[in-house]
């Protein structure tokens, strides 16, 4: 399959890598020339428990694109999407597959009204990777992928998908239903990330102050809340086990709010618990902690 990449962060690089060492044929989008001289001058490395990768892909800009898509990657920050769709339209043909590997819920549905008749595809992870440098991704922990369809999917297209993803070195599996566990991993994220960007620690240090723990416990309650009324079905075991075992094997990690926060780069938190006060005011139910944690990271910044 022909993939191309658009948002080349430590998510893109880790996908671009694996599918390329699985043979197929990637592309990196990339948004400027600057950024391609990077590139050129140091390609892409993968750095993983089994040592370094250097993957044979090539990279091109928004602007020097051309030529049809087959399948898209999508793996910018969830604010960044639509215009980042916008800035390759050109080249969607009726066969393109948009997948879409993001942090956050709302931006789905605004790509599927966008492109109807495409093909759209939503994706979690929980696979951990950062970034050495601009084009040195390190895979910092083995998790899984999910994906499942967003809009009209053909079986052929599911079929080639799911034969491309066995060949991948990454744990990854189609669901017939992805909105249930883009729901779970959303609200794992509103009680996690914005408190650790709001009190500036870890995952773990967020278990080290009662009271933040008590506020983490009312925030999965109002969130569930909203899980509920939106008919999705609640994760098996309660969500604050969940988010507390979430915390516990990713104690040493800054989550990805934290380190926007810290770096004054804009945050998802609009995706993440501005999703679930959009949603909780459609279906009747209050959400004053969810508005306060989007209320506290807008204030320090993102
Ligand atoms: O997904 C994450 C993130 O940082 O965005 C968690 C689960 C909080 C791990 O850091």
């Amino acid at each position: 399959m022909k993939w191309h990449v658009l948002g080349v962060g430590s998510i893109g690089g880790l996908w671009a890598s694996n599918l390329a060492l699985a043979g197929q044929v990637v592309r990196l989008v990339l948004k400027d020339s600057e950024t391609l001289r990077e590139f050129d001058n140091s390609p892409l490395q993968l750095e993983t428990e089994k040592g370094f990768d250097s993957p044979k892909l090539d990279a091109t800009t928004v602007a020097d694109l051309n030529g049809g898509i087959d399948c898209l990657l999508v793996t910018t920050k969830s604010f960044s999407t639509l215009e980042a769709l916008r800035s390759v339209e050109q080249h969607f043909t009726d066969e393109t597959k948009i997948l879409l590997l993001q942090n956050g819920m709302g931006f789905q549905r605004l790509v599927v009204d966008r492109y109807p008749g495409q093909t759209v595809i939503g994706g979690i992870t929980t696979d951990g990777a950062y970034r050495k440098s601009c084009f040195h991704v390190v895979q910092a922990g083995r998790g899984l992928t999910q994906f499942g369809a967003l809009s009209q999917t053909s079986l052929q297209s599911i079929d080639q998908l799911r034969s491309c993803f066995k060949l991948l070195q990454l744990s990854v599996e189609w669901v017939a239903d992805i909105h249930t566990p883009m729901w779970h991993k959303l609200a794992i994220n509103a009680c996690i990330n914005a408190l650790t960007a709001i009190h500036l620690c870890r995952n773990g240090g967020l278990l080290n102050d009662d009271k933040v723990v008590q506020q983490m416990y009312e925030l999965a309650g109002e969130t569930e809340r909203v899980i509920q009324a939106s008919g999705i079905a609640l994760p098996a075991s309660d969500l604050i086990s969940q988010v507390t075992q979430v915390i516990k094997a990713t104690s040493e990690n800054y989550s990805s709010m934290y380190q926007d926060v810290v770096h004054g780069r804009k945050t998802e938190v609009e995706f993440i618990n501005g999703f679930i006060c959009e949603q909780g005011e459609m279906l009747g139910v209050e959400t004053p902690l969810n508005r306060a944690m989007l209320d506290a990271v807008r204030a320090v910044g993102g």
